[in-house]
């Protein structure tokens, strides 16, 4: 692997000069009054090292010097200035690394065999901190904002139809369904490209498959296992990035819509209802019949499915999503799915593996549910 410069030391002299002024006063910093100011963010002059080896890799990490008034810093992160064209890098990485010092995970798959990102644009936290070089980062997603204690999404538990869902970044309403057998939830979020979200690849219903767990929230490690990401989305066109681009570590900048990596392709069919380009709609259900699948990692009476079905999935010309709750038998109305190559073996959530697996589980292969024992 190659040597990866995350400037430690650049940052503890940086730390040592502020510590030397001894003329500002740093107490305004330390919003819980513990005699530590929360976190240094850090520009560092020059390119950013996941482009350019030997430059500074953006990152968040814990320092004690003691600063003006008895202070110490409890985190410090580190953004960088240029891209290698030599243009300025936006706000994406020091909000991302920010972040970090607030305590939210990555959420691109870390320490994972697939170098690929998993939510990519939506998310900050993945490849969000790109879009249009780092000047338009997207809205907080509503998982990032439940486990901050910004937002309570509505729990939905009996037959409903839900009306109106205005999109995120006009602070629109979010919605978690849970299984009934494990930790297993599913947390839905209505996006549009206006505001923060305007370089979102599309507008729609991200519907996200979200195994909690606290240790590997709390230590940056919810996709390391690709087999078992802990946060993922249900693609409605059944794509994966194995799928969309097998090549160049799924990034080819032909496929952003819009100058400067805005708008990729890449998810832009991911959110429900899935439409065609004649206007057709594809996927408009995620059900314990659909394709991607209703899937749950585990239940108890090993079919591994939510059993709540979400269908009629609707964008009006307004923005405002519409869905129905639990009013379905399972089949819902998603029809022929959009998986190119059949042979291949998928997960329930439709991820595309590498060849046929060997663990126990209910995998899908020629369009077909196949239990693995
Ligand atoms: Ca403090």
């Amino acid at each position: 692997m190659a040597f990866i410069e995350y400037g430690g030391s650049a940052i503890r002299k940086a730390i040592d000069k502020l510590a030397e002024t001894g003329t500002y006063d740093f107490s305004a910093y330390d919003w819980d009054g513990d005699g530590a100011v929360e976190q240094v963010l850090f520009v560092a002059a020059g390119y950013s090292g996941h482009q350019v080896r030997g430059y500074i890799y953006p990152n968040t990490g814990t320092f004690f010097k003691q600063l003006t008034g008895g202070l110490k810093p409890n985190l410090a992160s580190v953004s960088c200035e240029q891209w290698s064209d030599n243009s300025l890098c936006g706000i994406g990485t020091i909000i991302h690394e920010f972040l970090h010092c607030l305590g939210l995970p990555d959420i691109y798959p870390l320490g994972a065999t697939t170098a690929f990102s998993v939510v990519d644009e939506w998310d900050v936290m993945d490849g969000g901190n790109y879009t249009n070089k780092g000047w338009c980062p997207p809205n907080l997603t509503a998982m990032e904002r439940m486990y901050l204690g910004w937002e309570s999404p509505v729990e939905l538990t009996e037959p409903a139809t839900i009306d109106g869902m205005k999109p995120l970044g006009q602070g629109g309403q979010t919605y978690v369904v849970r299984s009934d057998y494990n930790s297993d939830f599913y947390i839905m979020e209505n996006r549009r490209q206006e505001g923060w979200d305007y370089a979102c690849p599309v507008n729609g219903l991200l519907i996200y498959h979200v195994d909690f767990d606290k240790d590997s929230w709390g230590n940056c490690m919810v996709n390391t296992d690709d087999n078992h990401f802990r946060y993922d989305l249900f693609h409605a066109d059944g794509k994966n990035y194995l799928v969309w681009d097998p090549n160049n570590n799924g990034k080819d900048y032909s496929k952003w819509t819009m100058s400067n990596w805005m708008r990729s392709s890449y998810l832009s069919t991911s959110p429900y209802p899935y439409i065609d380009a004649q206007s057709n709609v594809i996927n408009d259900a995620l059900t314990d019949d659909s394709t991607p699948v209703a899937s749950l990692f585990a239940s108890a009476d090993g079919l591994n499915l939510m059993g709540k079905s979400i269908t009629n999935i609707r964008l009006a010309d307004d923005g405002t999503v519409s869905f129905d709750f639990m009013k379905s038998a399972a089949t819902g109305t998603a029809s022929t799915p959009c998986i190119p190559d059949s042979s291949a073996w998928f997960s329930l959530s439709g991820r595309k593996l590498s060849g046929k697996p060997t663990e126990k589980g209910v995998y899908v292969n020629n369009n077909r549910k196949v239990v693995i024992r």
